[in-house]
């Protein structure tokens, strides 16, 4: 295209490039999801439709951006980590934050066993940041704290709704009733007012949702490259179409989940 007097306005523009060797974290969280979740009658305190929408999104994204190692997603929040070298986007921060896809029609309307159709009454939106971790340990620890951070919401939200669904009590009667209980209160008030074994509620609630892709997993144990391809194109391609991504609701905070799974911190760690 012709070059114009007007191309020097490109010059203004201020691209942001993440600093180099360092993970990258995007976290994206629903805008006003409390009021979203209410207008469409989401189920109280976790509806298992809107976490599983959740869930193939973040899948969907993972298999659209091969290089996001891990996700972890509880409540209207999911994080996608990049690797170290990671160099999509010459690692420019606003492209990074655009990623959108779009699944609801699958969840809520119509494949829902009877229930209800949901209508979809406005698009839900995201904000999005990116933020550089210099360490491993800084990874760790930062999932770790979306993980308590789910642990603490959960067993709180469950308490209360408890209270009010079950146990009759207003909103703000169970909000003053909850203020300043630990964790051995609130499972004590479930299972002794409500038969709730706090332990057995599912595990996607109290823990979130972990997401890597398979492949991985298996070479790793295997040691046997999975797909074979004539040209590292079609390799990859092939790759990222097969790719399974497997859901968990498993511990991530401690070492554990870390030693079993060593590529997903990259090599030297
Ligand atoms: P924000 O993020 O500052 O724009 O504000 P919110 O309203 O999105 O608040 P946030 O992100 O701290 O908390 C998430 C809200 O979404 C919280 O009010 C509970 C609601 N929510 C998320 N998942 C579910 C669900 O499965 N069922 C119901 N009933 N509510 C949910
Ligand atoms: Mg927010
Ligand atoms: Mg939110
Ligand atoms: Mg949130
Ligand atoms: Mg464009």
């Amino acid at each position: 295209m012709a070059n114009s007097k007007y191309d020097y306005v490109r010059g203004f523009e201020a691209p942001h490039h993440l600093l180099r060797d360092t993970y990258i974290i995007l976290r994206l969280d629903g805008r006003c999801f409390t009021k979203f979740a209410a207008s469409h009658h989401f189920q109280k305190p976790n509806d298992p439709r809107a976490l599983h929408l959740m869930n193939a999104s973040a899948s969907a994204t993972m298999r659209f951006i091969p290089e996001i190692a891990l996700a972890f997603g509880q409540s209207d929040g999911f994080s996608f980590l990049l690797p170290r070298e990671c160099a999509l986007f010459d690692r420019r921060e606003e492209k990074l934050l655009s990623i959108v896809v779009f699944l609801w029609p699958q969840y809520f309307a119509g494949e829902t066993g009877g229930e209800e159709q949901r209508p979809f009454m406005a698009p839900p939106s995201f904000d999005c940041r990116a933020t550089c971790y210099p360490h491993v340990e800084n990874v760790k620890h930062y999932f770790s704290w979306r993980q308590v951070d789910t642990y603490n919401n959960n067993l709180y939200n469950t308490t209360f709704w408890a209270l009010v669904l079950k146990g009759g009590l207003k909103r703000h009667e169970a909000a003053e009733e909850l203020q300043g209980t630990s964790s051995a209160d609130k499972n004590e008030i479930l299972f002794s007012r409500f038969g709730i074994n706090y332990n057995n509620e599912p595990a996607i609630y109290r823990k979130g949702s972990v997401q890597q892709k398979q492949q991985e997993e298996e070479h790793e144990t295997a040691g046997i490259p999975k797909f074979k391809s004539k040209t590292p194109r079609k390799k990859e391609e092939k790759r990222t179409r097969k790719t399974k991504i497997v859901i968990d609701h498993v511990d991530i905070i401690g070492e554990g989940f870390w030693e079993r799974r060593p590529w997903l911190l990259g090599s030297g760690n």
